[in-house]
């Protein structure tokens, strides 16, 4: 059985967001007003199947995918990037990697106790660790 990973998250602290943004290169207004937002990560998962809907007041993000099906992911409403994207489990941790223009990145998710974690990293010197809350199950 993987671990499940469904319900409503909200994010609560954020560490090195902004580097993460600078090595997508984002523009520093957009960086500005981004790195103001405390997301909410609505997760839907049906076994290797999942639905990850990260909301915010500014734009919203979400990406599909199945456990070891690469798939091509355009960072719509981010920074606009082309990348075939694969998610595998490590053990109970959920491993991305975007395959693309950036070199190195891809994103980690995984649980403490009622605590989920995200770290996103791009490029090889910037990363951003995203710590999250859990707030309710489905
Ligand atoms: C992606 C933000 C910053 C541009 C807008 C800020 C809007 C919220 O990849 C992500 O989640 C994965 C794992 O849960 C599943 O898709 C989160 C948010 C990172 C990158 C770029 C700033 C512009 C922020 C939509």
């Amino acid at each position: 059985m993987p671990a499940n990973y469904s319900g409503t998250w909200d994010i609560v602290d954020n560490e090195n967001f902004e580097g993460y943004m600078v090595a997508l290169g984002i523009d520093f207004a957009t960086r500005k007003i981004a790195g103001m937002l405390k997301p909410q990560k609505i997760v839907e998962q049906d076994g290797d199947s999942f639905n990850i809907k990260t909301l915010t007041s500014f734009r919203n993000y979400t990406t599909s995918f199945k456990i070891g099906e690469e798939f091509e992911e355009i960072t719509k409403g981010l920074d606009n990037k082309k990348c075939q994207t694969t998610v595998n489990w490590d053990n109970d941790k959920l491993v991305c990697v975007q395959k693309g223009e950036k070199k190195n990145r891809g994103w980690t998710h995984w649980m403490e106790g009622d605590t989920l974690y995200l770290r996103l990293k791009a490029a090889v010197h910037y990363t951003v660790g995203s710590l999250c809350q859990h707030i309710a199950a489905d």
